[in-house]
């Protein structure tokens, strides 16, 4: 198998040194960074991160800070989800739209300050339309990437390693909430947040020189809880429906197409840039929707391009994340569906590159 070529360009994080003597077996590239995907295995990184407490170098989870007396301002013409009840010490899952409603990235919004906040990106450029819509609106803020580094620490006994390193303090911190915590002198953002769904924080490291001795700090005081280096994991995720940027959605598609209707309330985002367009979408409804597919049959090979699915010979729909679910004894997935065919139930096929499977599209997995 050929190799990726590393270089500047290619950017390495503050903890990438651990990762390597952790002994990772396999890298992707998000936000021009590298983010780990496979330790063990797939499989056997999933069994761990369900069963006891992992470490994720999430670092390419970069963040946009906004500072400025028109932070907020521009935080809300960025997103469809109305940010006026929100409090410093909340995060927020925000979809970012573009002028046609389209979704542009879908991060955390942290509120460090009425005038500072974070934006968590997923793997796409944000930056650059952020410092746009600043500078072509003239607006009194400044839009940079702070040498912020996330570290997730994620699994059943993620409290329990918390806890030993930053202090029984860590157990109060209430889901999607953060406060502020010392290591080495230096004050980090610590939020009950993170990509599975299986409890956990995240650390927003600020300063890039601190990292390794945080790593190292968390894998000292975690050795009898079995603590491991690990990663976003494909098949939890699926499980849990998270999405991913990119593959799951991209700018073609609206907040409610993807299922985050939820967390828009555009009748009330004054500002919103993609207000319009998403008043006009919302009212008739979308006419495909992100939705959980169970894949019959073993297997299915890695999905790196969409698969098309067809019902009665006429295509409704594509799946773009699938894995073998050792918990769920069958392969899931996450695919648009067009409306005729996204109720739970729904009989359908799925091209997967290895031949044509039976599928069924479910409300969640485990129901
Ligand atoms: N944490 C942080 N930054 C991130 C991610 C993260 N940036 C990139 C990527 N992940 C952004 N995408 C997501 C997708 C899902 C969630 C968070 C970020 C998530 N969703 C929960 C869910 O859907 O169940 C909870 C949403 C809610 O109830 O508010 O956590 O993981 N820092």
């Amino acid at each position: 198998m050929a190799q990726i070529s590393l270089s500047r360009r290619l950017r390495r994080t503050p903890f990438s040194e651990g990762v390597e003597a952790a002994g990772v077996k396999g890298f992707t590239v998000y936000n021009r960074m590298l983010l780990p995907t496979v330790f063990e295995s797939v499989q056997a990184d999933y069994r761990h991160l369900k069963s006891h407490v992992q470490v994720w170098d999430v670092s390419c989870e970069r963040q946009v800070e906004l500072r400025g007396p028109d932070a907020a301002r521009l935080m809300q013409m960025l997103t469809p989800r109305d940010l006026r009840g929100m409090l410093p010490g909340q995060c927020y899952y925000v979809p970012i739209v573009d002028e046609t409603g389209g979704m542009l990235n879908d991060p955390v919004a942290v509120k460090l300050a009425e005038d500072r906040w974070w934006i968590s990106i997923a793997d796409s450029d944000l930056l650059l339309w952020v410092k746009g819509i600043a500078n072509g609106y003239r607006l009194d803020v400044l839009v940079d990437e702070p040498d912020v580094s996330p570290l997730a620490i994620q699994g059943p006994k993620a409290d329990e390693l918390m806890a030993r390193v930053f202090g029984d303090r860590v157990r109060d911190i209430r889901f999607f909430k953060f406060d502020m915590f010392e290591f080495e002198g230096r004050d980090l953002a610590v939020a009950r947040s993170g990509y599975s769904k299986q409890g956990g924080f995240e650390i927003y490291v600020e300063g890039s020189d601190i990292g390794m001795s945080l790593w190292n700090a968390l894998f000292a005081a975690g050795e009898d809880l079995q603590v491991r280096a690990g990663c976003p994991n494909l098949i939890e995720r699926i499980e849990g429906g998270l999405l991913s940027y990119g593959n799951d959605m991209t700018d073609y598609n609206t907040p409610h197409e993807c299922g985050l209707g939820k967390f828009c309330n555009t009748h009330t985002a004054i500002g919103c840039i993609g207000r319009d367009a998403l008043l006009r979408v919302a009212k008739e409804g979308p006419v495909q929707q992100i939705r959980p597919i169970t894949i019959h049959g073993d297997e299915v090979p890695p999905c790196d391009r969409p698969w098309a699915v067809y019902a009665g010979g006429k295509r409704v729909g594509q799946v773009t994340s699938a894995a073998w679910s050792p918990d769920f004894e069958s392969n899931v997935a996450i695919g648009m569906m067009r409306l005729s065919h996204w109720d739970a139930g729904a009989e359908v096929e799925v091209e997967a590159p290895d031949g044509t499977r039976r599928a069924t599209v479910r409300e969640a997995f485990w129901i």
